[in-house]
């Protein structure tokens, strides 16, 4: 038999639906699976596919063409760039079996340092590695992913014409592009996921004013319906209509309606909150979506709460197409201020880590896909493809007109929710961030006072030259 062009380990759903991808655009795959019977069954379901099933590491290797590219597809659980997890398990089985030069791709949610640990690694065994990032889900993987490779460029080189093949499309461009070197990919793949989160909590903040308001899941649907055809069109907008429409079959209600309020979550936003503290960018967006996610899994303690912390009783009257259009406003200028947020972190750690980011081409692969794909991804590539060195997002051009066309309905929503004791985390926290980053002046003197008060830290002052510290003599409080 010929060698395979493509091997894959872990045959759970994403794998096997990536297989299916690859071999679907002409290439011939092996595949392994620690559990054997996986494998068997997977083969068997597809007989008339050019497959090659393994039974051991061994044969998996010697069933590939060199320089061997093989794709793990393995529960990745590592929190800590020392932790070692099921990607180090397989990989140490593979080097004894895989001769110099061999490429071995990392497809999961790894953690980006594991990632820069096992590039490291492998590179002084003479093998190549690529850590990358695959969203779009079940789905995607089998149609068309994003896929966000990070690695050593010649390495992406070799692996071009298979991602390219594999990934989804957008405007006509692939879904894949070289995000840059060492743990790019995986980290790009984690700011990604952080900023699904938000726009997954400002949809939600959107959905509890209007549920607050009266409205039912029907008009519910119809509005993201509409949205979806509009400026918001994007997969969360799409399938947040279709969650609105699905009743329950047992008993006839709006599934949505049973379904109980407390959000899990896998890590790779409170990854995205760290790596953000320790790059001291503001995150504000993603850090109450975490959050958001976080006080909806005390589910107990709020239920308690409930009885004892008073709020107003939210009364949301008017005209409901007023409201709509208010909403629509500040769920679009909130998402702007979280990819506004996002995108900053990103080129500061790229710069940081000198990976050789293109915001822009990062942009636009995030336009087909994964998960977070929408029109707006459009004008985001066009901004930085315009300006590459673009300090804010906020202030694009396009973006800068649609923040202050949308800055009002944004208060209104902002403080209609808040009157009404409805939790806005999200739509409030990029309010907050958006006032603060166009406040020409910010009430930092006092605290700087303050802290010259406590700790001799010093201030500069308004009439002198930056770079000249002052000291007041404060008085003694303590007597
Ligand atoms: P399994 O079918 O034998 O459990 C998702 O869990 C995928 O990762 C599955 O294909 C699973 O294989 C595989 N996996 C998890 N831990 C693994 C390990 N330590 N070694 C190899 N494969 C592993």
């Amino acid at each position: 038999m010929s060698k395979s062009d493509f091997g894959l380990i872990g045959l759970a759903v994403m794998g096997q639906n990536l297989v299916l991808n690859v071999e679907s655009r002409g290439f011939q795959v092996s595949v392994f699976n620690r559990t054997t019977a996986t494998t068997d069954e997977f083969i068997a379901a597809h007989p008339d596919k050019k497959l090659v099933g393994a039974h051991t590491l061994e044969d998996f290797v010697q069933s590939l063409a060199t320089p061997r590219k093989i794709q793990i597809m393995v529960k990745s659980s590592a929190v800590a760039d020392t932790d070692r997890d099921a990607v180090d398990a397989v990989i140490e089985q593979l080097i004894p079996l895989l001769d110099q030069g061999d490429i071995i791709i990392d497809g999961g949610n790894s953690y980006y340092k594991a990632t820069e640990r096992r590039d490291a690694y492998l590179a002084e065994k003479g093998l190549r590695f690529i850590g990358a990032g695959v969203s779009g889900g079940e789905e995607g993987a089998r149609k068309g992913p994003a896929i966000m490779p990070g690695g050593p460029t010649s390495t992406w080189e070799v692996m071009k014409p298979i991602f390219e093949s594999i990934a989804a499309t957008a405007e006509g461009e692939p879904c894949v592009t070289h995000i840059g070197t060492g743990g790019a990919g995986h980290y790009v793949k984690m700011i990604h996921n952080g900023i699904e989160y938000g726009d997954m909590q400002l949809i939600c903040e959107a959905y509890n004013i209007f549920k607050h308001a009266g409205f039912t899941p029907a008009e519910l649907g119809q509005i993201f319906t509409d949205w979806n055809n509009g400026d918001l069109e994007s997969y969360l907008i799409q399938i947040t209509a279709e969650i609105f429409k699905q009743n329950d079959p047992e008993t006839g209600k709006a599934l949505v309606d049973l379904i109980l309020d407390t959000a899990g979550q896998k890590g790779t936003g409170k990854w995205t909150i760290l790596n953000a503290v320790e790059n001291t960018v503001v995150i504000s967006t993603i850090n109450a979506a975490v959050e958001a996610r976080i006080l909806s899994s005390m589910k107990d303690k709020r239920v308690a709460a409930s009885a004892e912390l008073q709020g107003p009783t939210a009364s949301i009257t008017g005209e409901k197409a007023a409201l709509v259009k208010k909403v629509h406003d500040a769920l679009f200028a909130s998402k702007i201020i979280s990819y506004a947020q996002g995108l900053d972190l990103i080129k500061t750690m790229g710069a940081e880590k000198n990976w050789g980011l293109d915001l822009g081409k990062i942009a636009a692969i995030w336009r087909g896909g994964c998960i977070i794909r929408a029109r707006f991804l459009n004008d985001i590539t066009d901004a930085y493809r315009s300006n590459p060195e673009l300090s804010n997002l906020m202030l694009a051009p396009f973006f800068t007109k649609l923040l202050n066309e949308f800055q009002q309905n944004w208060r209104e929503v902002v403080s209609l929710a808040t009157l009404n004791g409805i939790p806005v985390p999200a739509f409030s926290a990029s309010l907050g961030y958006y006032d603060s980053y166009r406040a020409a002046v910010l009430p930092a003197n006092l605290l700087q006072a303050q802290r010259d008060f406590f700790g001799a830290h010093t201030y500069e002052r308004t009439d002198k030259p930056r770079g000249q510290f002052f000291h007041t003599n404060w008085p003694d409080v303590i007597g």
